[in-house]
């Protein structure tokens, strides 16, 4: 029997646009190896940008809160929802428009990140940010996050690549902010406000994205050292020595040691710390690059390798992907941040959190985006151990005040969600925590877009 409002959202997008509130795919996000889970009143699937606006406007009638819903792939539980109305946007995956001679593209929000960059990959042209799970997230996801990856140390993160986004903002109003345009300074940049937020302060329908030629070879160098020190050197010196590489990544300690048995042709006898530097662009520019990339790496190192055929830098990302479930499997759970620090403080990051855990008696690692100070410090427990996940949560505030302590921040990528939210007011002044308030009311006045998010 449908509840009231599984009723009135009917009579809005049909019948097969609205499903249970306990439909369970849509309750939970990655933060469910963690153990957090939400409910829902109903779910509600909308097919287009207007049907999106009567939703909202239905929910902002009603007092009903609204969580929009990309992939799901998130790790902070930003698309959790403790009731109201899921709104998924994955019904919303077109196309709108490709104008690939001015590497342009306009996109529904639902589209799925990999997706993206294949359809545009065919045109020769290159869709740069690359967060991880690209089969499942959605493009309007990763623009609401923000969403980094590897390859953001080169290229940026995704609002970076965002030209213009149709929104629907309350009470349920379509509009249109940015559009086909490269630049734009008329008025405030609400597209940079909407963009990271989250959910918070409306839904993201469709976006206009800018592209780039694709790079005609991918040329990964991997570096394998004893420990942090030597690891660490290596990274510092392939940014003092001015390689502009696209990306730029570690793993450390146990993180190499869970996904270490994975690594394509091993890793060898010692390895404690990898390095993973890739050149790009064209073939001649991208080899010399490599060249240089090669000696960077290789001072102190226990072995460099320089994987280069197609199948193998893929098999190598493909792995990367990996490693946060490896590192999982190894203890059966894991508590993981995504701290940033300056990248001169990264050293101390990475032996930070090592420290950390062995001072709350945890074993700890971190692995993570090197280049942009992005450590995904982590400290394993046993399932239904609380005890130990107690430990875990203690140790993650000790984490927080260390990037704090060296001028760094709670998140660097994969925004505060549900699980980051009573350490905001530790990174931001006062008077800022206020500001964002009021934004937030400027935009939500009922307090309706993903409560409990973000601030
Ligand atoms: C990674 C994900 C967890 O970089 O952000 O592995
Ligand atoms: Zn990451």
């Amino acid at each position: 029997v449908a509840t009231a409002i599984e009723h009135e959202l009917r009579s809005l997008v049909g019948a097969d646009g609205v499903l249970p509130g306990s439909a369970t795919p849509y309750l939970s996000d990655l933060t469910e190896e963690r153990g957090l889970g939400g409910h829902a009143d109903a779910v509600v699937l909308p097919r287009s940008a207007d049907e999106v606006a009567e939703v909202v406007s239905w929910c902002y009638e009603a007092e009903v809160p609204i969580v929009p819903r990309g992939g799901g792939t998130g790790y902070a539980g930003g698309a959790v929802p403790f009731g109201g109305v899921v709104l998924s946007l994955e019904r919303m995956a077109a196309v709108r428009s490709f104008q690939p001679l001015v590497w342009r593209i306009e996109v529904e929000a639902g589209l799925r990140t990999a997706d993206l960059r294949r359809i545009v990959r065919e045109s020769g042209l290159f869709f740069a940010p690359d967060p991880g799970a690209a089969e499942q997230s959605h493009i309007g996801g990763n623009i609401a996050t923000n969403a980094g990856g590897p390859h953001a140390f080169k290229y940026g993160v995704t609002g970076a690549w965002v030209m213009g986004l149709e929104v629907v903002l309350a009470p349920g109003e379509l509009v249109r902010v940015g559009g086909p345009l490269r630049k734009d300074v008329a008025g405030y940049d609400l597209k940079r406000l909407l963009i990271g937020s989250e959910g918070t302060l409306g839904v993201i329908t469709a976006a206009w994205l800018r592209l780039l030629p694709a790079p005609e070879v991918f040329l990964p160098v991997v570096g394998f050292y004893d420990g942090i020190a030597a690891g660490a050197a290596a990274l510092e010196r392939v940014v003092a020595n001015g390689l502009m590489v696209a990306a730029l990544e570690y793993l450390e300690g146990s993180a190499l040691a869970a996904a270490g048995g994975s690594f394509p042709d091993g890793v060898p006898e010692g390895a404690s710390f990898l390095v993973v530097a890739e050149a790009d662009g064209s073939r001649d520019e991208a080899v010399r690059l490599r060249e240089d990339v090669v000696q960077a790496l290789s001072e102190g190192a226990l072995a460099v390798r320089t994987p280069e055929a197609p199948a193998d830098v893929a098999a190598l990302w493909r792995w990367r992907e990996g490693v946060t479930f490896a590192v999982t499997a190894r203890r059966g759970s894991k508590v993981s941040e995504d701290v940033v620090v300056p990248f001169d403080r990264i050293a101390e990051g990475i032996e930070g959190t090592v420290e950390i855990g062995r001072r709350h008696g945890l074993e700890a690692c971190s692995w993570g985006h090197a280049g942009d100070g992005n450590l995904h410090s982590t400290f394993l427990f046993r399932p239904g151990d609380p005890e130990e996940f107690g430990r875990c949560e203690r140790a993650v505030d000790d984490l927080f005040e260390m990037a704090l302590g060296l001028g760094g921040s709670i998140s660097g990528e994969h925004g505060v969600g549900v699980l980051k939210r009573a350490h905001v007011a530790d990174y931001l002044a006062p008077s800022l925590v206020s500001l964002q308030a009021q934004i937030k009311r400027v935009f939500d006045p009922k307090g309706l877009f993903n409560p409990g998010k973000k601030l």
